[in-house]
């Protein structure tokens, strides 16, 4: 195989896999437990995507820079040897920008089909976080229809499940249907946005700290004048009420993440498709009625859990009981005051149908 280059012998990649560590513990697990197939594609397409991320996020880059270099991003995979030194040094992803150079050449070693997957979503990621970036001194930048919020988490995570599919697609590790069937294509698209609205959930505090919010603004005006307010201690529990809506929201789309579990077949893919998903239940389970997200960063499930899920997760019955426990765990704490009581009651009750 003329594509196959490996970390013994080959420094960059080294050096790539070094990145990914730096830049993410949950992923760099499950990227390097892949298949070798698909193990340095994937690690090279998160390195893109978080590179373009991390211009994304990084508020102190000037819009008219930012913008541009969002859009034309998928136009540096062209380059041999193109780096970004303009981020902040409080960015602490920054290192990717550094040393992209590393990154490309890497990805110039691929075969032509995988190229183009990442290239193309490329394209429509950078162009998509462009649409949402707000021009000059106004800074917090909104997501204000429901409609909106979906749409922002296509082009963030929606577009990244349809990337990774067409990969494993292409190296005959998932069903073909997922991407051509009409009723499949919805999904990948779950895939992502479950995984991109339990993070946008849990990160209010984070995010309003850094002058940033993803939570719809259709939403949360139910709850508050500003979503600021929500942070205010005599708010907490249109807070809370709030938060239970979103999480209410991000069930939506949990039906779509089994039905595209259950037609992985490669016991690798399956694993680094689900271990994401598993963590996403169980940080919704963490975050669902719980006042703290409205205060405080950094809630995460702890590292004993993970280990837990990671173990069980390996078949598809043992996914489903762990979606089933911590369903019941959610529907054992909602409160009838809850104005969305009734909503998700019926939405984990249609869930639980599935186990
Ligand atoms: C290519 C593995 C498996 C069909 C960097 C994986 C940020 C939630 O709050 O870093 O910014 O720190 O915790 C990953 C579908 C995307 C969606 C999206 C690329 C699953 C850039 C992940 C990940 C599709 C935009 C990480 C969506 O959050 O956020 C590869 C199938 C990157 C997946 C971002 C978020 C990912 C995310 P924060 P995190
Ligand atoms: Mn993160
Ligand atoms: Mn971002
Ligand atoms: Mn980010
Ligand atoms: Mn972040
Ligand atoms: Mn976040």
């Amino acid at each position: 195989n003329p594509y196959e280059v490996n970390v013994d012998s080959n420094p960059t990649l080294k050096k790539c896999y070094e990145l990914l560590s730096k830049t993410s513990r949950s992923f760099a697990m499950v990227i390097k437990q892949l298949h070798p197939e698909l193990k340095d594609v994937v690690m090279i397409f998160y390195l893109i995507l978080r590179a373009l991320d991390t211009v994304e996020d990084d508020m102190s880059i000037d819009s008219k820079i930012k913008i541009p270099l969002l859009r034309n991003f998928h136009e540096k995979l062209l380059l041999k040897d193109w780096t970004f030194d303009g981020n902040a040094d409080t960015e602490k992803d920054k290192c990717v920008l550094v040393e992209f150079d590393q990154i490309l050449k890497i990805y110039h070693t691929f075969k032509p089909e995988y190229k183009e997957v990442l290239s193309d979503i490329t394209l429509k990621m950078g162009n998509g976080m462009a649409d949402y970036i707000l021009d000059d001194n106004f800074n917090l930048n909104g997501v204000e229809t429901v409609k909106d919020y979906d749409l922002y988490c296509h082009y963030v995570a929606g577009l990244v499940g349809e990337g990774l599919t067409r990969l494993m697609v292409l190296a005959g590790f998932a069903k073909e249907s997922l991407l051509k069937d009409p009723n499949d294509m919805r999904l990948m698209e779950s895939m992502g946005l479950f995984l991109q609205k339990v993070n946008i959930t849990r990160d209010y505090y984070e995010d309003l700290l850094d002058k940033r919010s993803f939570w719809p603004k259709e939403i949360w005006s139910k709850y508050a004048e500003n979503l600021k307010d929500l942070h205010e201690p005599e708010n907490v529990d249109n807070g809370v009420y709030c938060l239970n809506e979103l999480v209410l929201n991000a069930l939506s789309h949990v039906t779509d993440v089994l039905n595209y579990l259950s037609s992985i077949n490669e016991q690798t893919s399956y694993q680094f498709c689900c271990i994401p998903q598993v963590m996403a239940i169980a940080t919704m389970s963490l975050i669902f009625n719980n006042k703290d997200i409205l205060s405080k960063v950094n809630i995460k499930i702890r590292k004993s859990e993970t280990c837990y899920l990671i173990l069980k997760s390996r078949t598809f019955k043992g996914t489903l009981e762990i979606f089933d426990y911590y369903l019941k765990s959610i529907k054992s704490r909602l409160q009838v005051e809850d104005p969305n009581y009734l909503k998700l009651n019926i939405q984990i009750a249609k869930i639980q149908q599935y186990m």
